[in-house]
C-alpha cells in the first residue's frame, strides 16, 4: 500500500507542469483515512478484510488541469482525483439535442473531491477479482476480442456491485459505482458541449459506430469491438478519464429517472425502493455519435448482461 511506485501526476502531460508547480505549495492538504472491512463486505471474495495505512496527498488549488492518478493495490484500478465543483447537468444546447430524460438542465455542486477510475475496468482487474475468490466467480466471455487491456464486458450492476465490494475488502477503502451525477460531472470535465474533447466527434477520438454522422461528426470507421482502454489516452478530457465516450457504455449506481424534475442538485446517487432499471452512460462501440453525448442516459435492468456494457469505479478521498 502506498508505496511511490503506485502513484502518478498527470498533467496533461508536461505540458501543464509548469502551472502545477506554481501551485503545489499552497495545496490542501487531504487525509486519506485507513479503514478495515470484514470478511462479509468482500462480496464472495476472500481478501479477509486488510486495513490500510493512512496516506496523505496535496491537492493543488488548480485542479481542473491536474490530474493525481494513484492506485491502492498493484491490481487496482488506477483512479484519478476529481476536484469538487459546481456544473450544469442534463442537456445543455439550444436547440435541445438529447432526450427528455436529460431535461430540465440544472445546477449541481459536489462539495467534495472524489476519486473516479481513469478507465474502464478491464478484463485483467476483473479476473484479479476472480482469482482471489471475490466476483462470484464469474468469468465473462471476451468475445473472442482478447482480455488483458480491454474492458470487461457482460456485465450487469450487479456483477459491478460485487466488484467494488471485493475492491472495498481488498483495500480498506469504500469504492463503489459513481452517482450519474459524479459520472457526468466527471465526464464533462468543465465543458459544456455534446464531448468533453476539442473540436467534432470522429473515430480517432473515440470507439463508437462512425458510420453514423451527427452534429458535424466525421464519417469514420466502425471497428465493431471494444478497444484497450488506453487506445484514446490523447483524447483523455481535462481531468484524466479516458474514453468516457464510447468504447463499453458504463453502470451508475443511480435508479433511472425520466427526468430531471425533483434532482436535488447535489452528488449523491438516487435509490428508490423500487428500482426496475439502473443508469448506463457514455454510449459504446455500437452505438452511434448521439449516445456519446456527456448527457446522454440509458435505463437498463440490473441483472442484464451485454457485450457492450462495462463499467468504471469511484471512491470517496476520506474513507
Ligand atoms: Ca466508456
Amino acid at each position: 500500500m502506498g508505496s511511490f511506485s503506485n502513484w502518478y501526476l498527470s498533467i496533461r502531460q508536461t505540458r501543464f507542469l509548469g502551472h502545477a508547480i506554481r501551485w503545489a505549495l499552497p495545496g490542501v492538504m487531504i487525509g486519506l483515512m485507513a479503514g478495515c472491512q470484514t470478511a462479509d463486505d468482500c462480496g464472495g471474495g476472500s481478501c479477509g478484510g486488510v486495513c490500510s495505512e493512512p496516506e496523505v496527498l496535496t491537492l493543488a488549488p488548480d485542479r481542473h488541469r491536474i490530474g493525481i492518478f494513484f492506485r491502492d493495490c498493484d491490481e487496482c484500478p488506477q483512479m484519478v482525483v476529481v476536484p469538487a465543483g459546481s456544473f450544469q447537468m442534463g442537456d445543455l444546447l439550444e436547440p435541445q439535442m438529447g432526450g427528455d430524460d436529460e431535461r430540465p438542465a440544472h445546477a449541481v455542486t459536489l462539495t467534495q473531491a472524489f476519486a473516479i477510475g481513469r478507465y474502464e475496468v478491464t478484463f485483467e482487474e476483473w479476473n484479479s477479482c476472480v482469482a482471489d475468490g471475490g466476483c462470484r466467480g464469474y468469468r465473462p466471455d471476451e468475445n473472442g476480442w482478447g482480455p488483458r487491456r480491454r474492458p470487461v464486458i457482460e456485465m450487469s450492476w450487479d456483477d459491478a456491485q460485487a466488484y467494488v465490494a471485493w475492491l472495498t475488502c481488498k483495500t480498506g477503502r469504500q469504492y463503489r459505482l459513481p452517482s450519474e451525477t459524479e459520472w457526468e460531472y466527471a465526464a464533462r470535465a468543465g465543458t459544456m458541449m455534446p464531448f468533453s474533447f476539442e473540436g467534432e466527434l470522429s473515430s480517432e477520438k473515440a470507439n463508437y459506430d462512425a458510420r453514423i454522422v451527427w452534429n458535424g461528426s466525421k464519417p469514420g470507421t466502425y471497428l465493431a469491438q471494444t478497444m484497450p482502454v488506453d487506445r484514446y489516452d490523447t483524447h483523455a478530457n481535462a481531468f484524466g478519464l479516458s474514453a468516457v465516450h464510447g468504447n463499453v457504455a458504463e453502470w451508475t449506481q443511480d435508479c433511472y429517472t425520466k427526468d430531471y424534475r425533483g434532482h436535488l442538485g447535489d452528488g449523491a446517487a438516487r435509490e428508490d425502493a423500487e428500482c426496475e432499471y439502473r443508469t448506463l452512460r457514455g454510449g459504446s462501440w455500437d452505438d452511434g455519435p448521439w449516445s456519446l453525448r456527456s448527457a446522454w442516459r440509458h435505463p437498463v435492468a440490473p441483472w442484464e448482461r451485454h457485450n457492450f456494457v462495462g463499467f468504471r469505479v469511484a471512491r470517496r478521498l476520506d474513507r
